[in-house]
This record gives C-alpha cells, sequence and structure tokens, in this order.
C-alpha cells in the first residue's frame, strides 16, 4: 500500500489543534495570541503536525495488520480515529484559505490536504468510532477468513484456497475453493453497507457529493472528466481483451468440455487460476500456451527446486533496482518487514509496502512463497518503497505518487525488463531459442496478466462508485457486483448466487477500502514509462524485448519521476518523462501488437463475444 492507500491512509491526531485555533471556545483568545496564520504557515504547520500522527497510525495498522487480535483491532481503530479528527479539524480550518494569497505549493497543499483519506468520517465522534472500528474488523475479517468444509482441522485460508484454483484442473475441487473463499464474505455485508452511510456522509462534509465522487478528485483534473478518461482507456484496449477472453474460452473449453464451457458465453470464473480471475498465468503454462514445444516457460519450477526462499527473492529484486543506479534498501527494512506467513498468529497476507513515516522506516509485508508470481510482486512491491524513499525529503503533503496509479506502476515497469533473458540470466528459466513461436508464447505469458487484468481493474471502483452514489442499492450488492463482472471481464459466477452472499468483499481492497482504479491507470501506464526508459537506454528494438536492467540512465530518468512525488500535476511529472501529457493506451498496444496479430487468425470464425 502507499500511504494514501491503507484503509483509512494518514489519519491522525488531536493534541496538534490547540496550536491552530480556538475552535468550540467561545472567549476571547487570550491576550498575546498569535494572529491567525498566513496560509504558507498554517500548511508548514500541518505538515509538522501530520509527521507525529501518522507514525502513530503506521505503528498501530503495522501492528494490527502482523497479529490480528482484539486488541490490535483496537489500537488501530483508535489512531485512525485520532487521525480522521485532526484532518477533518483541518480541512474544516483550511475553508478559510480558499482565496488567501500563497506560494503555489501551498495552493496544491491546501488542494490535497482534503484528500488525504480513503475514508473520510463524519465530524460527530460516535459516528467516527464507530466508522474506524467497522474498518478495523472488516480488514480483521478478511485476513482472518477460513473455509473449513468440515471441521476445525479442514481449514483452508487464502494462500491454501488460491494454491488449489492455481494448480487444480478439477472442476468440482476449483468450484468448491471458490465458494468456500466467497463464503467467508458473508458476515462483511451489513457492516460495509455502514461503512457506506458514514464514509458518505464524511465526504459530504468535506464537501464532496459522496465517497466516489471524492476518489475521483485525485488526478488533477475535474472528476467526471476522470471517469470519461478511464472510460476512454477501457475502449482503446477493450478489443484486445475480448480477443483474449476468446481465445482462453477456446481452450479452457478443451481442457473442461464444451458443456462446462460453451461457445459465446462468459467464462466460469473459476477455471482461469485465480480466486478472482483477475490474472489467468497460473493457467498459462498448460492451457493457455500456445506452442507448447516451444521456449519460454514460468519460473515456478526453478524457485522451488533451487528453494529460492524470502529473503533471496527479496535480494533478487533489490538487485535489480540497483542495478539502475538505486540505492540499496536500509538495514531496517531487512530486520522490521514480514517476508512470509508466521506460523504463530493471523495476519493480512495481501501484500502491501509500508512508509512508516519516519526517515528510512520502509517495510514489506508479504506471505512470500517460492513461485513466479510472488517474484513478479516483490519486485512490485519494491517499486513502492523505492518510491517512499526517493521522495522522503519533501514536504509530508508531496509525499506521495504524482498519482496512485503511478505508484502502483513503478515496480510493475520494473517487471516489464523481467524477460525470458533476465530470468535466464539469474537461473530461473532455462535458455530462449528464438523463434516466432517462442515470441508468441512469451507475448501470450505476459498477455495472461497484463491484458486479462485490464477490465478487472475497472470493475472494481465502477461498482463501488455506484454503490456510494446510490445508484446500487444494498439490496442489489451483489446481482450488480456480477452484472459488471459478466459485462467487463465475461466471466460468471461458479454456482448461482444471492444477496445472502457479499462476494466484493472476498477481494481484499473492498474491505481493506483501497480504491482500485489505480491499478487499472497503472496497468496502461506502465507500458508509456517503460517505453520512455527504454528510449532513454537507448534501447533500439521492439518494445516487448526491451529490458533496462543495469541501466544507469534510464535509473536516471526513473529516479528523477520519482524524486518529484505528488509536488506538481501528474500531468506534468508524465510529460517530463514522456514527452506526453496524457495516459494514453498506445504503448501497451504497441508492446501487444504480435500477439493481437496472432490472436485475430486464431479467433477467426470463432463465435467471439459473451
Ligand atoms: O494489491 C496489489 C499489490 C499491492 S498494492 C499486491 N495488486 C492488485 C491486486 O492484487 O489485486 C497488484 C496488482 C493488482
Ligand atoms: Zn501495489
Amino acid at each position: 500500500m502507499t500511504r494514501a492507500a491503507g484503509h483509512l491512509f494518514r489519519a491522525v491526531g488531536v493534541i496538534a489543534l490547540a496550536s491552530l485555533s480556538f475552535a468550540g471556545c467561545s472567549q476571547a483568545p487570550p491576550t498575546g495570541a498569535a494572529a491567525k496564520p498566513t496560509a504558507d504557515e498554517f500548511i508548514a504547520q500541518v505538515n509538522a503536525e501530520l509527521k507525529p500522527i501518522l507514525r502513530e497510525v503506521a505503528a498501530a495498522d503495522w501492528t494490527q495488520a502482523t497479529d490480528i487480535t482484539l486488541d490490535t483491532q483496537i489500537l488501530s481503530a483508535r489512531a485512525n480515529d485520532r487521525y480522521l479528527e485532526y484532518l477533518g479539524a483541518t480541512t474544516e480550518k483550511a475553508k478559510g484559505y480558499v482565496d488567501a494569497p500563497g506560494t503555489p505549493a501551498t495552493k496544491r497543499s491546501l488542494m490535497l490536504l482534503k484528500l488525504q483519506t480513503s475514508a473520510p468520517a463524519p465530524a460527530d465522534p460516535a459516528k467516527r468510532a464507530e466508522l474506524t472500528e467497522i474498518l478495523a474488523s472488516l480488514g480483521a475479517m478478511y485476513g482472518e477468513g477460513k473455509y473449513c468444509p468440515s471441521g476445525p482441522e479442514s481449514c483452508r485460508n487464502i494462500d491454501q484456497l488460491s494454491e488449489t484454483l492455481a494448480t487444480s484442473r478439477d472442476y468440482q475441487a476449483l468450484t468448491d475453493a471458490w465458494v468456500g473463499w466467497h463464503d467467508t464474505a458473508r458476515p462483511m455485508r451489513p457492516k460495509y453497507q455502514r461503512f457506506v452511510e458514514l464514509a458518505n456522509e464524511g465526504a459530504r462534509e468535506f464537501g464532496f457529493a459522496d465517497l466516489g465522487a471524492m476518489w475521483r478528485s485525485g488526478y488533477d483534473m475535474p472528476p467526471d472528466e476522470f471517469a470519461a478518461e478511464a472510460t476512454r482507456l477501457w475502449g482503446q484496449v477493450k478489443p484486445l481483451y475480448n480477443e483474449m477472453q476468446c481465445y482462453a474460452r477456446g481452450r479452457l473449453a478443451k481442457r473442461y468440455g464444451e458443456d462446462k464451457v460453451p461457445a459465446g458465453k462468459p467464462i466460469p470464473a473459476q477455471l482461469l487460476g485465480n480466486m478472482w480471475a483477475q490474472t489467468w498465468n497460473k493457467v498459462y503454462d498448460d492451457i493457455l500456451k500456445p506452442y507448447p514445444k516451444a521456449s519460454i516457460e514460468s519460473a515456478d519450477r526453478e524457485l522451488k527446486q533451487q528453494k529460492w526462499d524470502a529473503v533471496r527473492m527479496t535480494k533478487s529484486a533489490e538487485t535489480f533496482y540497483t542495478s539502475i543506479g538505486f540505492p540499496a534498501l536500509p538495514q531496517t527494512f531487512w530486520e522490521r518487514s514480514m517476508l512470509v506467513r508466521p506460523r504463530d498468529r493471523e495476519v493480512v497476507c495481501h501484500a502491501s509496502a509500508w512508509d512508516m513515516d519516519d526517515a528510512n522506516d520502509v517495510r514489506i509485508k508479504m506471505c512470500m512463497q517460492p513461485n513466479e508470481e510472488d517474484l513478479f510482486t516483490i519486485y512490485h512491491e519494491l517499486g513502492h518503497v523505492y518510491y517512499y524513499l526517493w521522495y522522503n525529503d519533501l514536504p509530508l503533503l508531496f509525499q506521495n505518487g504524482a498519482h496512485d496509479g503511478f505508484h502502483e506502476a513503478i515496480g510493475d515497469t520494473v517487471n516489464l525488463s523481467v524477460t525470458p533473458e533476465y530470468l535466464h540470466r539469474i537461473g530461473l528459466v532455462s535458455a530462449v531459442r528464438p523463434s516466432r513461436e517462442a515470441v508468441i508464447n512469451q507475448q501470450m505469458k505476459m498477455a495472461s496478466e497484463k491484458i486479462a487484468f485490464l477490465p478487472f481493474g475497472k470493475v472494481i471502483d465502477e461498482w463501488r462508485w455506484k454503490v456510494f452514489s446510490g445508484e446500487i442499492r444494498p439490496e442489489h450488492y451483489n446481482e450488480a457486483w456480477w452484472k459488471l463482472r459478466t459485462q467487463y471481464q465475461g466471466v460468471a459466477p461458479p454456482v448461482t448466487r444471492s444477496e445472502a452472499d457479499f462476494d466484493p468483499g472476498a477481494k481484499y481492497h473492498v474491505p481493506g477500502n483501497t480504491p482500485y482504479t489505480r491499478y487499472f491507470l497503472s496497468f496502461i501506464i506502465q507500458f508509456q514509462f517503460q517505453k520512455a526508459l527504454c528510449d532513454a537506454a537507448g534501447f533500439k528494438g521492439p518494445l516487448h524485448e526491451c529490458s533496462i536492467f543495469g541501466n544507469k540512465a534510464a535509473g536516471e530518468k526513473f529516479a528523477a519521476m520519482l524524486k518529484l512525488g505528488q509536488s506538481e500535476p501528474w500531468q506534468d511529472t508524465m510529460e517530463k518523462l514522456t514527452g506526453t501529457r496524457q495516459m494514453d493506451a498506445s504503448a501497451i498496444l504497441e508492446y501487444f501488437a504480435p500477439l493481437q496479430a496472432w490472436l485475430a487468425e486464431q479467433n477467426k470464425g470463432q463465435a467471439c463475444g459473451w
């Protein structure tokens, strides 16, 4: 997670308030009291006051996520309560500075101030406490989720159920694991419903129409324009996704039978190797791989055979970053991170990166296993960590991604340089025999992650935006969820669903309250970033062959962007790196051009669509 990405992100405290106002006090200020600070002074004060408050929130949230108990939930909720109280009061005061003179940095900081949480609370203390308790409890419910079909001995957690989704090819076993996990989300429904009411109330007090409108306001453009941008980007990539869906369906039909996977219909969601059907890489090797005899395998086998552990995987990622001129990770990273699932307590295993708001205290929380997906994930997480380190010298309110999609795109951009040649060089796959078949295999492997993800990246907030605006009512939560998932992804639930289910809650970011459009944007702009970095490296071949490993010129260009944090509109930052001020899918389409042509050929005469 980025700091602006935790369940509350940037919560804070109360003590600091005294110096800023006489709020709630009808008496005249004592003689000698300081005059109202100027806008510049006000922002300087906020930056200073936020620091200790955020440090406490980070400590409390880290403790909860790495040791889920009743007590750690209480402490996390309290710390976030103090943060939200501070944020609410400070945002209120900031309204007094709308037309005040100040530097451009101050004006930007005033705008950013009210976006420092994904869950704004109402000013009413009882409601605020209720909100923070709900979020702590939803986080704990997700982390502790287990499917226990026949008593405590039979329990399986998300890692184990995900392993079944990834490796089993038994239709019934897949359905069972899918349903078992989705059942764990049922009890979240009433809590989520109440969360929506409370956070919407908070968003309105902050001056937004609802929480969705607030989330869409973080992109240096009017919220409606942003929504239209996201729709435009989806329109650019949709034709390629539809070809992928059609191809995958054909391959799955061969495996499971036309009766289970009929042409012209959505694909059963449990068959794509992932609990949410969001990436399909786990079915690449044995189902999607176009030319089984040509090279390009996943690194899974070697990682297991060579017994790579979590530290080795993390060091491998660190080595990539240092090869482009980035610094080594601080010693405390190794001392304080949680890299594997502890055996003695409940934790939230979903991978995240933490900026503890103390010089150089950066951490990863992850339950790493020796497989390629987790290798890519640790490279992804270190992208967040290096962003934190590069922008650490900026004023606190600028210590964030240019927008949240940038934060998600850093490590993924690096992963685009984890080419078959790179994997071979670090001993994880055999040498590539160059051929047209190998190129198509590699493209399919990448697309099973990068193209398969796109509609899922769009759909989660499509659902939440409508929930927050009231367009989706609580009595239609699940029905609306599946309508959107079917419409965008072309997948269907394995068994009939009802409003007793709460399937959105089975995805971490919903109970975790992390906005999701960031990932959709990231999957588009990481290709723009890669193209720019490859240009900086002087690379001349096709985009999908480029790796910036070891290239200091590319690293310098990358670092220059990371150091800017959120200090200027993202369009300016984007322009410095890529020469354009727009997010655009032309780079991802250029990358996958060989595959798109191949798919069009393969799918000829098929009944595509659903
Ligand atoms: O949540 C994540 C990262 C942490 S920011 C592991 N991702 C999304 C997901 O898992 O759903 C990365 C890609 C999409
Ligand atoms: Zn991330």
